[in-house]
């Protein structure tokens, strides 16, 4: 069977007619083997704003009904995901090229996001706030905030949604997604799965999700559209620099989750076993296609021949092959374009004195399918390219004798997203951790840069853009936030002593 119709037989098993993949100018391809497995229709950009239109209207039935109730509907999302896990699961695989443990891995993701929202209905917690004047009560409260545009990217094709809609939808939102072009048959999925969550629910109202399947022009529709108060949008940093000030531009909120170039420290006390296979996932896993991916490492002197070599080792024998058809632990690039990139990361190091084990193309079967090594790379010392990120599996690793030095190394980069340390001695972890330690959003002790769980807010400072999505109290840029102050008394004191008697 071709990959394309095995994708059309799972998407048709989700209630994705066969019809609706083919005749439009949309060209999707498996970067498995390159072939193309879908050809779509893109949304107008009229259309697109009419689809808008009706979320907001959508919107307006939504924010009635009772956080717990909407709390059903994700309940029932979640169930859904469960139960079709294996096929989304498979089409992350096919569209996107990741090994089955990952495919899986992000649909549960979507399952743990699911659970968390449907505690969180009941939570919308807002406060009540001492007030100066007698017979007063001072409280806060949350309502739901309007449309919440999605922009996501091809690396996470569906989580990065799940995070959105889970929340946005308990929050009293609803959402409009614009998913990769690399990427949108995973999202008409998703979109087909919440369809079968929302009949069971039974009134959720029409429009309420829904998938703009097209290219920047309609992601510009979203962005700039006054009926969208939020938009949450995950990728590059030179992406986020054109949507931030367009939002800004409207007063609209952004949720920006963009490059990472993240850096991991391991110290002399670090267990060594541990902290390798810790380096390997966090570098190789995804084909080094995480915004969490480790990219930079830092190696004390006096463990450097302990570990450096290994390492090699790991990178020299770490099975390269096909997802859908072998067990190996590296799947391919997304296209020619990020093997290209690669490539010349590999190049501009090596002329910075950089010496690299990896970075071949694995030759394949297929000549439009890019299999890489991953790549290690050694460098004297932190400079370009190490200091951007390139999207695909290069480690640069550095040598490093004093802690403050390797602090500030650690944070002279743009991107801000995910960090770790490696090390038993307290004093160091405290510090990294600490005021003056990683500038992060994530900063991590004895385990990898990537693969975080659900439950903290994901997001990173700097050029990573500074948002948060997901758990702990990332609900907040969902709803938007009321002060109000009662007055049950007789009288009318007012606030900070004025007298204005009339
Ligand atoms: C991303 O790469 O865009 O922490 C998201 C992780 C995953 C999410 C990554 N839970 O690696």
């Amino acid at each position: 069977m071709t990959i394309a119709k095995e994708t059309a037989g799972l998407l048709a098993k989700l209630g994705v007619a066969e019809d609706a993949l083919s005749g439009g100018d949309l060209i999707v391809r498996s970067p498995v083997t390159g072939e193309q497995i879908a050809a779509l229709k893109t949304i107008s950009p009229a259309d697109a704003a009419k689809t808008i239109d009706s979320a907001h209207k959508a919107f307006q039935t939504w924010r009635l009904v009772p956080g717990p109730k909407r709390g059903e509907l994700v309940r029932l999302l979640g169930e859904e995901l469960r139960t079709h896990k294996a096929e989304l699961g498979r089409l992350v695989s096919i569209e996107v090229g990741k090994i089955p443990s990952e495919g899986l891995g992000e649909v549960q993701e979507m399952i743990d996001i699911c659970d968390f929202a449907v505690g969180l209905s009941r939570q919308l917690y807002g406060l009540t706030i001492a007030t100066e004047r007698p017979g007063h009560r001072m409280m806060e409260t949350w309502h739901p905030l309007g449309v919440v545009g999605v922009i996501s990217a091809f690396n996470f094709p569906v989580a990065v949604w799940s995070w959105n809609a889970a929340l946005a939808l308990v929050c009293g939102d609803a959402v409009v997604w614009k998913p990769s072009e690399k990427t949108p048959l995973t999202a008409l999925a998703c979109e087909a799965i919440f369809k079968r969550a929302a009949k069971r629910f039974g009134d959720a109202p029409e429009g309420l999700t829904s998938v703009l399947i097209g290219d920047r022009a309609v992601g510009e529709i979203l962005v700039d559209h006054p009926k969208v108060p939020l938009v949450s949008a995950t990728g590059s940093t030179r992406m986020g620099r054109e949507v931030g000030p367009r939002l800004a531009k409207r007063f609209a909120r952004a949720v920006l989750e963009l490059g990472g170039n993240n850096a991991g420290i391991v110290c002399p006390t670090a267990d060594l076993d541990m902290t390798l296979r810790a380096i390997a996932f966090g570098a190789m896993g995804t084909a080094g296609q995480r915004c969490t991916t480790l990219r930079r490492l830092f190696v004390h002197e006096i463990i450097y021949d302990a570990l450096v070599p290994r390492l090699k080792k790991a990178y020299e024998s770490v099975s390269v092959g096909n997802p859908l058809e072998t067990s190996a632990l590296v799947g391919p690039l997304i296209d020619k374009a990020a093997f290209d990139s690669m490539q010349n990361a590999l190049k501009e190091a090596a002329a910075h004195g950089g010496k690299v084990t990896g970075g071949t193309r694995v030759e394949n079967a297929h000549p439009d399918a890019y299999y890489v090594r991953p790549a290690l790379v050694e460098m004297p010392k932190q400079v370009s390219p190490v200091t951007e990120e390139t999207f695909a599996p290069i480690l640069y690793v550095m040598k490093y004798s004093d802690f403050d030095a390797v602090l500030d190394e650690h944070n002279a980069v743009g991107a801000g997203l995910s960090s770790s340390i490696f090390t038993r001695d307290l004093q160091e972890s405290e510090r990294f951790l600490g005021v003056d330690g990683s500038d992060c959003g994530i900063a991590n002790v004895n385990i990898g840069t990537s693969g975080a769980e659900i439950g903290g807010a994901f997001g990173g400072e700097k050029e990573t853009g500074g948002g948060r999505e997901s758990g702990s109290d990332a609900w907040k840029a969902y709803m938007r936030r009321a002060t109000n102050t009662v007055n049950y008394s007789k009288a009318l004191p007012l606030a900070q002593g004025v007298s204005f008697d009339i």
